[in-house]
């Protein structure tokens, strides 16, 4: 038992929620879900990046102001959160007055530690990436890679921050195991720690829209160097010193790789230059591609978290993205592979194990689930998953974690097969052995399966006659073989995951 806080990224707000924004909140609050199970005292956050130039500009284009923006896009993102049983603890906005308190304070800190000075900027910047470029980086016709529009020259009398003066320290931060994971991921920004850091310009005088700068108002911070600090805006920096404290020894970022630079470059430089410690760790995934004329069709940034709950339900949407994209890697996603995904885990593997499970106890039980064999064949099969699953989660790979849980599922589907419990007579001992021990996997599959299939996982719960919920247990004890006391009424229900039809991606 301990402290556990994780952040997603936050969003910005030119923008509707999409299938990867959806990928990464997910994620998080799987981990989060996992961290509570173990009984941590858990924070997670999740929220809005509500300034910078982009922002600015979205809204003009839609003849609003930027907090009108801001204000319905930031709503957007709290509904498709709670559409997809997300559990922050917190939503932060960085228009929210301590987000400013605490990014002044954080930022003069620095400035009094001498790395923050003022200076001249001139050069290319790209208002889609919020980002400077240097010309060799520009396609031709000084279009931005990315977005692949001209950049604009900018020339502005500006604050630097002295990123510079912390290669060594980055060095070595980074060099530390688990700082920032995977491996790929942390030698690429070791790589751009070598090349030689820059001073940057934190700072903008041709915009209002921002943080400003408490030493000279005509300013306002640049939109990165406000947005990282939410981080530890959340936790209290700057207000509430003992809670800072208490929760930023166990702060873990989830991120893209597209934002690997800021947070595992600047963000660990400027707490250090405001002599604070850098987070625990960054967790760096890959990007979901999208693969299929189906899905093409729209583009990944138009598919919306109601597109997918509509088409695979809440869990059934979770669960790909949990199962089905291995964190740090890209991924190709299609719509085939979600409902292939869905029919053979979902539907095939744990719905039908509840269906056989619950059928049997009905026909030859009374409906009274029997107790579990204490030497069942399949206790070394669950305390395997349990470790294995564990160490999956504890390492912020859910893909591994579920295929680890699901392995117990397909294995008491087999040991159904092999023993054959509807064959048997009602009443006997014979069936009552058997269905005890597929009652407890089904009691342990809940549990483990928690942190992804928020609802499922809570019928199964109540079919099975348990009372409370899944996500009330504490591990590691509700993972010890046993647990499903015997003489409880099952209920046969509905199927929980009906089987979606193959499609084809020409459709
Ligand atoms: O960068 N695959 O916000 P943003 C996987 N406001 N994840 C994806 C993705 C994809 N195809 N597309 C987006 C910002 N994401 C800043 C962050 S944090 C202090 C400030 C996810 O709205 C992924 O997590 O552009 C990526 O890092 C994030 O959305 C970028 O979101």
């Amino acid at each position: 038992m301990g402290r556990f806080y994780i952040t997603t990224p936050i969003y910005y707000v030119n923008d509707a929620p999409h299938l990867g924004h959806s990928y990464t909140t997910v994620t998080a609050d799987a981990i989060a879900r996992w961290h509570r199970l173990l009984g941590d005292d858990t924070i997670f956050l999740t929220g809005t990046d509500e300034h910078g130039l982009k922002v600015a500009r979205s809204a003009e284009e839609q003849g609003r102001t930027p907090i009108e923006q801001a204000d319905e896009t930031s709503a957007r993102f709290v509904e498709a959160w709670d559409l997809l049983d997300i559990s922050n603890d917190q939503f932060i906005r960085t228009t929210e007055p301590r987000h400013h308190a605490a990014t002044q304070a954080l930022l003069s800190k620095a400035k009094e530690n001498g790395y923050i000075e003022k200076g001249t900027y001139a050069g290319w910047y790209c208002v889609g990436c919020e980002a400077y470029y240097v010309e060799d980086d520009l396609l031709d016709g000084n279009c931005c890679p990315i977005h692949e529009r001209p950049a604009e020259w900018l020339e502005e009398d500006n604050y630097f921050f002295k990123l510079s003066a912390f290669e060594d320290r980055l060095t070595e931060w980074l060099t530390a195991d688990g700082n920032v994971v995977p491996d790929g991921k942390r030698n690429e920004a070791l790589g751009i720690v070598k090349q030689g850091l820059d001073d940057v310009s934190i700072t903008r005088s041709s915009l209002d829209w921002g943080v400003p700068v408490p030493w000279d108002p005509e300013h306002v911070f640049y939109v990165w160097y406000d947005a990282l600090i939410n981080y530890a805006t959340a936790v209290g920096y700057g207000a509430d010193d003992a809670s800072f404290a208490d929760w930023w020894p166990h702060a873990h970022h989830v991120i893209g790789k597209d934002i690997l630079r800021f947070h595992c470059v600047y963000w660990p430089a400027m707490l250090m230059a405001a002599g604070e410690e850098p987070p625990s760790s960054v967790h760096v995934h890959g990007f979901l591609l999208l693969k299929g004329k189906k899905m093409s069709k729209t583009g990944l940034t138009q598919i919306t978290p109601a597109q997918l709950v509509n088409d695979l339900g809440v869990d059934g949407t979770r669960y790909y993205l949990l199962r089905d994209v291995p964190f740090g890697s890209d991924s190709d996603v299609s719509f085939s592979s979600m409902v292939g995904r869905y029919n053979s885990d979902l539907a095939n593997n744990l719905g039908n194990l509840l269906n056989r499970v619950t059928t049997v106890v009905v026909k030859k039980c009374d409906g009274v689930g029997p107790a579990p064999q204490r030497d069942s064949e399949l206790a070394a099969v669950a305390e395997r998953a349990y470790e294995e699953t564990a160490a999956a989660w504890d390492r912020f790979q859910p893909s591994v974690a579920l295929d680890a849980t699901w392995n117990l599922v397909r294995e008491t589907n087999a040991y159904l097969e092999r023993h054959e419990p509807w064959k048997m007579d009602a009443g006997s001992a014979e069936v009552a052995a058997v269905l005890g021990d597929a009652l407890e996997v089904l009691r342990l599959a809940a549990v483990l399966a928690s942190p992804a299939l928020t609802r499922t996982t809570v019928e199964i719960w109540s079919r099975i006659g348990l009372d409370g919920g899944p996500a009330d247990q504490r591990l590691p004890e509700a993972a010890a073989w046993g647990g499903y006391p015997g003489g409880l009424p099952v209920v046969k229900g509905a199927p929980l995951f009906p089987r979606l039809d193959a499609v084809s991606e020409d459709d």
